[in-house]
């Protein structure tokens, strides 16, 4: 693949806090700075997400009293994993990973600020309904592909690949420039969701 006028790279989430020593690691998460920065190079289009939490957000397990990290509640809109908690506005481990070229990007998109519904997705918060906007920015822009990389592939890459396709783009995500958390194999259960949608996986020796 060859990006021209009409693909993105959307990198999701490569931020202190999800790598090797951080609130919320992703095991190897750091693994995918160097690919990320080398995609950028090859893309017109580069935007950059960020899971930008308030220090009371719902997600956090010490939100709620007597729960653990990585258990699950109910919610209003549906289930909620709990996580430690990470990405808090403003913080350093909100803040983009070191050596994470940031310079290349037109958008940086903020997400998960409301604090009482958590956003995985780029396009569209947990509630199912509120928009952060980036699909109206990408089509304004003439998008069309959305080549996707970044944390964690069972999370936040999962859902906004997936929604990026029910948004009606075509939607590529890049094997080697993601890392999941892995709960229970979401990883593998997380690729077969992404094919079912028709997410295409590719290498990233495979864009140039
Ligand atoms: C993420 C869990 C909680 C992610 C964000 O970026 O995949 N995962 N918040
Ligand atoms: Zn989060």
């Amino acid at each position: 693949m060859t990006p021209g006028a009409a693909d993105l790279l959307l990198v999701i989430d490569v931020q202190v806090d999800f790598l090797p020593g951080g609130a919320l690691p992703v095991p190897d998460g750091d693994a995918v700075i160097g690919p990320v920065n080398a995609l950028q190079h090859r893309f017109r289009h580069v935007a950059l997400m960020q899971d930008w939490h308030p220090a009371n957000h719902v997600s956090f397990a010490d939100t709620h009293p007597g729960r653990a990290p990585f258990e699950t509640v109910a919610l209003p809109y549906g289930p909620q994993v709990l996580w430690p908690r990470h990405c808090v506005q403003g913080s350093p481990g909100a803040g983009f990973a070191p050596g994470l070229a940031t310079d290349r990007a037109s958008l940086v998109v903020r997400k998960g600020l409301d604090p009482r519904v958590d956003s995985y997705s780029a396009f569209l918060e947990a509630d199912r309904t509120t928009h952060t906007g980036l699909a109206g920015a990408l089509t304004e822009r003439g998008i069309s592909r959305v080549v996707l990389c970044g944390l964690a592939t069972d999370f936040c890459v999962l859902w906004s690949a997936l929604d990026a396709r029910a948004a009606g783009f075509d939607v590529w995500v890049v094997a080697d420039a993601v890392r999941g958390i892995d709960l229970d194999g979401s990883v593998e259960a997380a690729w077969a969701r992404m094919t079912a949608a028709g997410v295409r996986r590719i290498g990233s020796d495979a864009i140039a």
